[in-house]
C-alpha cells in the first residue's frame, strides 16, 4: 500500500468545496488516514513548494498558498500518488479533462484547489513536513 499527500487549497475551502474533493477520493476506493485544517506560514510553504524556488511565479505561489487554511490529508490505496493525481487532473485548469478535481471545477492555474504529492519520494517528504510525528500515528 501506498500513501500521498493531499491538500485543498485556500480557493477550495473558501469555496466550500473540502467535501466534494473528499468524496472523490472516497469514491475512487481510496482510504483516508489523516486529516488537518491547519494554517502554512511561509517557512512550510517554501519548503513544501521548494523545487519551484527559482521559478517566476513562486513567490506569488508562497502568498497564495499561506493567505488562508487549508485542509491537508494523507490517502492510502495501491499506486495511491498517481491515482490522486489523475483524480486532481492536470495543473493548468484549462488542459484538465472533465472529470477531474481541477478540470470540473478551476479555472485559473494559480488557484487550482487541490495539491497532490507528485512521486512516492514526495509524499514521504510531505507527510513528515505536515503531518510531523504525528504520520507515525496515522489511523492504520
Ligand atoms: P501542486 O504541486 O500544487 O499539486 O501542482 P502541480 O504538481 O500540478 O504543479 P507544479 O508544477 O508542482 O506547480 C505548483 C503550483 O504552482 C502554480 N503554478 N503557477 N503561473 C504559472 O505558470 C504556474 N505554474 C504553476 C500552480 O498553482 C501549481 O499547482
Ligand atoms: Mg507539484
Amino acid at each position: 500500500m501506498e500513501m500521498t499527500f493531499i491538500m485543498v487549497k485556500p480557493d477550495g475551502v473558501e469555496r466550500g468545496l473540502v467535501g466534494n474533493i473528499i468524496s472523490r477520493f472516497e469514491q475512487k476506493g481510496l482510504k483516508l488516514r489523516g486529516a488537518r485544517l491547519m494554517r502554512i506560514d511561509r517557512s512550510l510553504a517554501e519548503q513544501h513548494y521548494g523545487e519551484h524556488r527559482d521559478k517566476p511565479f513562486f513567490g506569488e505561489l508562497v502568498d497564495f498558498i499561506t493567505k488562508d487554511v487549508v485542509f491537508a490529508m494523507v490517502w492510502e490505496g495501491p499506486e495511491a500518488v498517481a491515482l490522486a493525481r489523475s483524480l486532481i487532473g492536470k495543473t493548468n485548469p484549462a488542459e484538465a479533462a472533465p472529470g477531474t478535481i481541477r478540470g470540473d471545477l478551476a479555472c485559473d492555474v494559480a488557484s487550482n484547489l487541490v495539491h497532490g504529492s507528485d512521486s512516492v519520494e514526495s509524499a514521504v517528504r510531505e507527510i513528515e513536513l505536515f503531518f510531523g510525528k504525528l504520520s507515525t500515528n496515522l489511523a492504520s
